[in-house]
């Protein structure tokens, strides 16, 4: 059985930037839909007691699967992005991490302002991420449930722009919550953390 993982923070901690509505909503109702729903579907047949990332490989790209998929997806998208977050977020990055990021895209500004941009040309529902490709840090766009997962790439950070991520404290201005998640909650212990072991 699939399980929703506890956020590694109270409800409020987040606040003002992500208000603990919008994680009571987000994490309580959503990602446990997700994580119900999926259970129902692997309680029989050939992805039983499979392990979540396994799921996800091998369900990808199956139209027949597609539900399935989706679920998976999505509950392995939530629980990384929980944990890419924090209260009191934002600050100093490690200087590994920032290093390699000034080498990759120039500054840690420019990378912000990329990342942003991503968030926002995301159409539709979907996923902003930075990942290590293997040679070097890249950003990328994922939409609905799909993941980097399933590209080979070792997910670092994401940022979820669904509207069920932001609609609640900032209604339709997506900019104005992902200025909130770059500024207030990005956990940069936690990626320089994915980034230190996808170096590895
Ligand atoms: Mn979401």
């Amino acid at each position: 059985m699939f399980e929703l993982p506890e956020l590694p923070y109270a409800l409020d901690a987040l606040a003002p930037y992500m208000s603990a509505e919008t994680l009571e909503f987000h994490h309580g109702k959503h990602h446990r839909a997700y994580v119900d729903k999926l259970n129902e579907l692997v309680v029989e047949g050939p992805y039983k007691g499979m392990a979540l990332e396994d799921v996800i490989r091998q369900a990808v790209g199956k139209p027949e699967d597609r539900v399935l998929f989706n679920q998976a997806g999505q509950h392995w998208n939530h629980s990384h992005f929980w944990l890419g977050m924090k209260k009191g977020g934002g600050g100093n990055i490690p200087g590994t991490l920032e290093k390699q990021l000034i080498a990759d895209f120039g500054s840690v500004d420019r990378f912000r302002q990329e990342f942003k941009a991503a968030c926002i040309a995301q159409f539709g529902s979907g996923w902003a991420w930075l990942v290590f490709d293997g040679e070097k840090l890249a950003i990328t766009k994922t939409g609905n449930a799909d993941t980097p997962l399933t590209d080979g790439h070792a997910a670092l950070l994401t940022c979820d722009v669904w509207e069920h991520s932001y609609y609640i404290d900032y209604r339709n201005l997506r900019p104005k919550y992902v200025d909130a998640f770059l500024e207030g909650l990005v956990n940069w212990e936690a990626v320089a953390d994915r980034f230190e072991a996808a170096v590895q």
